[in-house]
């Protein structure tokens, strides 16, 4: 008999796989170590195709059927359900998916702020009163005469109707431009609470309810916008208020950051609460003491993924890598303890932690990982679970045994640039505003603002398509906004200092010298993507540049995106206006009516639309094109040419 031998597992080449040097290096020492990691299993679990295509439903026992993706209208599932029905589906419970983390997030957020408001919790409090006074005004509180507490009171009053308010609209909805909010009210996505959205797209998506796409279309518009002007706003508010509203910080990223005579601690994760909670617990004097008594140098505290990236940029926390570093972090052999909380934590991690003796803990009830030991994180008493954290790490680092290796790589970069600073820095203390922002604009200096946001993925070399997306944006004077792990690829491409205004085109490089700062801007986590949504709705009030958020000249684009959470940022973008490239594959048959609805007709609806391509270049002339045509819409195709016209003739003064 023919008995087939199993293939033996494909083997990586790392610099085929990342542009990340450090994780590169680190992926050669895994290899040697026979440890296996995310970008392994990836070229050895091939993608299923029918799954790719979203050509497959699962919703009852009836199926699972599976369509054919080459001929998407030659077949239905068993309940007659077709193409277009099982794609509307499977996209809309991405999109609620995506939302339920966001606003969960959001809602753990709340919980603490109401804890602190009401005394209950004294470990955290309110630092940012200016914010909490000015998020209040934005949804219509009267603040005049009132004690920080009381508008407190009355926030929280308010912004718990985000989650649980049955009919109305969402509180944050008063800040979005009023011809936005038009389009949504005549579409009917204007969403009520975030909890009452997403249960109605579940139960929307169950076998034999919602079968027309675009009606599921707006519904996922709805769910999507609870997330981004509900959930993720929510979450970055109350941060702010609670953490510190960022301003700009010179960072340490990359692997480099570990330091061997140190307790490393890694924080990866989401909410911050925890990593505030840690920041405390390494200055503490007795624990700083009993790390020195171990022999250790000092506490290192050290971030990754997105509550890294808030930690950067409220307290300069140096940030070892993003989402495919993670597991290549703890091959170094120097992470003493990696605690986590929720979202992007790959189980692969506790088997990597166990190799190299790494000790790694789980806090939230709602993220348990087999081989990690969980210690609870309560609000009410962070530092129980933080401390521990610490000691753990202390003990771990007086026994460590195996041989350690530190790529030694470290990168700077300014990131901080919340949406209020980025009207201080362009308007100045007196006259904050995004009035020059705007007249830059509207004068061609700069040609558009592009939100390049989102994960790393290891079906495509990792921070590779970042970069040069990036990198042609900025060629073209597009300003480029930046989230989540998006930032960190940038940061250790050394693009999100001034001086890499070099690298942009005369426009936006003049801009940036003026003003003194990269033209790449790093604002947060992928939570804080609600910066860039309030950062459009200023510059549509500000004036000149149409009167929605759709005759913006912007765009936006997840080139490496992986998870839920980014199809529901994508479809609140494109909801909210904006044209939304994402890259990797996209999760739907082309050719089909579903496919036409959202990379077409959506944006003749008065909304934004979608695109794809896994090409930076080809991504980058999309986005360019696009925002060329608004310009023109808006008249500002001759600008331009005369502000670039100039910029020849200076140059060409200057070197007579
Ligand atoms: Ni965003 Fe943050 Fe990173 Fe992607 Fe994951 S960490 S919330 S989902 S992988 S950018
Ligand atoms: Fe098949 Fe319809 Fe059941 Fe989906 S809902 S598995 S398409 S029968």
């Amino acid at each position: 008999m023919d008995i087939k031998k199993p293939d033996a597992p494909k083997a990586i080449n790392p610099s085929d796989v990342t542009i990340c040097e450090a994780t590169a290096q680190m992926l050669r020492k895994a290899q040697r170590d026979g440890v296996e990691t995310a970008f392994d299993r990836a070229a050895n679990m091939k993608a299923c195709p029918i799954g790719a295509d979203s050509a497959c439903c699962k919703h009852c026992s009836m199926g699972p059927c599976r369509l054919n993706a080459k001929d998407p209208y030659s077949k239905v599932g068993v309940c007659g359900a077709d193409i277009d029905t099982i794609q509307a589906r499977n996209f809309a419970r991405m999109v609620a998916a995506g939302t339920a983390a966001h606003t969960d997030h959001g809602m753990s957020i709340l919980d603490l702020f109401r804890e602190v408001v009401s005394g209950h919790i004294t470990d955290y409090k309110i630092k940012d009163t200016v914010k909490l006074e000015n998020v209040a005004k934005s949804i219509g509180i009267d603040v005049e005469g009132k004690s920080v507490s009381e508008i407190a009171k009355e926030l929280y009053t308010e912004l718990e109707k985000t989650y649980t308010q049955i009919e109305g609209e969402i509180p944050f909805i008063r800040r979005v431009p009023p011809k936005t909010l038009e389009t949504w009210r005549k579409l009917g996505i204007v969403p009520r609470g975030a909890m009452r959205e997403i249960m109605e797209m579940m139960h929307r998506t169950h076998m034999g309810v919602d079968q027309q796409y675009e009606n599921i279309t707006r519904q996922f518009s709805r769910t999507a916008l609870a997330d981004g002007w509900g959930g993720s706003m929510v979450a970055t508010e109350l941060e702010d208020i609670m953490f510190g509203t960022p301003s700009p910080v010179c960072v340490e990223v990359n692997m480099g950051v570990l330091k061997e005579n140190q307790v490393n601690i890694i924080i990866h994760g989401h909410e911050p609460s925890l990593f505030e909670s840690v920041f405390e617990s390494v200055n503490e004097p007795s624990l700083i003491k009993a790390a020195k008594d171990a022999g250790a140098a000092g506490i290192n505290l050290v971030g990754m993924c997105c509550s890294g990236a808030e930690m950067m940029v409220r307290h300069g926390v140096p940030h070892a890598g993003n989402f495919m570093s993670t597991e290549a972090v703890l091959v170094t052999g120097a992470v003493d303890a990696i605690g986590v909380d929720v979202q992007c934590i790959k189980q692969g991690l506790a088997k990597v932690a166990q190799c190299y003796g790494t000790v790694m803990f789980t806090t939230n009830p709602r993220c348990k990982i087999e081989g990690a030991q969980h210690i609870p994180f309560d609000d009410h008493n962070p530092k129980a679970c933080t401390d521990e954290i610490v000691i753990k790490a202390i003990t771990r680092f007086k026994n460590r045994t195996r041989p350690i290796e530190i790529p030694k790589i470290v990168n700077t970069g300014i990131h901080g640039f919340s949406h209020e600073y980025i009207s201080y820095m362009l308007g100045g203390s007196f006259r904050s505003s995004y009035t020059p922002l705007n007249d830059n604009i509207i004068n061609g200096r700069i040609r558009g603002v592009a939100g390049v946001v989102g994960c790393t993925n290891p079906r495509v070399k990792q921070d590779w398509v970042h970069v040069e997306l990036v990198k042609e944006l900025i060629k073209n004077d597009v300003l480029v906004l930046q989230t989540g792990c998006s930032q960190i690829a940038l940061a250790k491409a050394g693009l999100t200092i001034p001086e890499a205004s070099v690298l942009a085109g005369p426009g936006l490089r003049e801009v940036c010298e003026t003003v003194g700062m990269p033209p790449v801007l790093g604002l947060g986590a992928c939570v804080d993507n609600s910066r860039i949504l309030v950062a459009a709705s200023e510059m549509v009030r500000e004036g000149g540049l149409g009167d929605s958020i759709a005759s913006l000249p912007v765009a936006g684009a997840a080139p490496e995106w992986m998870s839920e959470k980014a199809i529901a940022i994508g479809q609140y973008f494109v909801a909210s206006g904006v044209y939304t490239v994402f890259g990797v594959t996209f999760p739907i048959v082309e050719k089909t009516r579903f496919h036409k609805h959202l990379f077409e007709e959506l944006e003749q609806m008065g909304l934004g639309k979608w695109g794809f391509t896994a090409d930076p270049y080809e991504m980058a002339r999309m986005m360019i094109a696009h925002i060329d045509k608004k310009r023109k819409a808006l008249g500002l195709d001759k600008s331009r040419e005369r502000v670039l016209v100039d910029m020849a003739d200076r140059r060409s003064m200057e070197a007579a």
